[in-house]
């Protein structure tokens, strides 16, 4: 099956790829200890113009899903920016004014107290992440949104799915990380993109200079990837 490519999500890998944020000059050691040919750092959209950019692809992402949700939840830290952001750019592009709550790691004592900041989290609550290697992260969001009177879960969004197993002390699982946070909580996982897109925006963008890049991309999906 041909992969699909949108417009704005070439942009994103084309950003990603300048500014060193999906880089090749591993291997890396994933959280899974995995050693993987590429890594993507989703921190470093780290200046005005590139968390405008990322806020607005996952703002297409939210809207060409067509996911129903009322409040968006950006899990402390990486969370808090994209969820302010993709406010933001929901609101400029697509003129959708929703609110947006994120947590602090230490429950505050004194002042407003509690540890939710921002809006109530209430009604179907979007969560914002980076990336979903072994689940660890998004569980911790998911727990704080159960435990919410009158808020129920819409969704996740992250910035990259890599499709691969779920590898938990050296196991290889038989579904990825993603499609078993699916199932638990039963609810979606969208990716602005996922590594089947990547790989074909090299192919197609400078296959002969990235031809390593590409392969050993490959040879990764192939060793460790789900079918999809
Ligand atoms: P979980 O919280 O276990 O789902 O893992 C997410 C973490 O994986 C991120 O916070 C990163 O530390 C790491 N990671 C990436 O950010 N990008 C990658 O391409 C791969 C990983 C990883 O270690 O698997």
């Amino acid at each position: 099956p041909s992969v699909q490519l949108e417009p704005y999500q070439s942009e994103y890998i084309q950003l990603a790829l300048d500014s060193n944020i999906l880089r090749f000059d591993g291997p890396f050691t994933l959280k899974s200890g995995r050693s993987s040919p590429y890594f993507f750092n989703a921190g470093l959209f780290n200046s005005g113009s590139k968390i405008q950019k990322v806020a607005e692809c996952y703002a297409n992402k939210i809207v060409e899903s067509r996911v129903e949700f009322d409040v968006l939840f950006g899990p402390a830290y990486k969370g808090i920016p994209l969820a302010a952001a993709t406010a933001m750019a929901l609101n400029q592009k697509h003129g959708i004014d929703v609110g947006f709550c994120f947590n602090r790691k230490e429950a505050k004592t004194h002042g407003e107290g509690g540890s939710l900041v921002g809006a109530p989290l209430k009604g179907k609550v979007l969560i914002l992440d980076d990336v979903i290697t072994a689940g660890t992260a998004i569980n911790e969001a998911m727990e704080i949104i159960l435990g919410q009177e009158g808020a129920q879960l819409a969704g996740v969004v992250i910035a990259l799915d890599r499709q691969e197993k779920s590898g938990k002390d050296g196991v290889v699982g038989e579904t990825s990380a993603i499609v078993e946070v699916e199932r638990k909580y039963q609810t979606r996982v969208l990716s602005v993109v996922n590594l089947d897109q990547i790989i074909e925006f090299m192919v197609r963008n400078g296959a002969e200079s990235r031809k390593k890049e590409i392969e050993s991309m490959v040879e990764y999906r192939r060793r460790y990837g789900v079918s999809e």
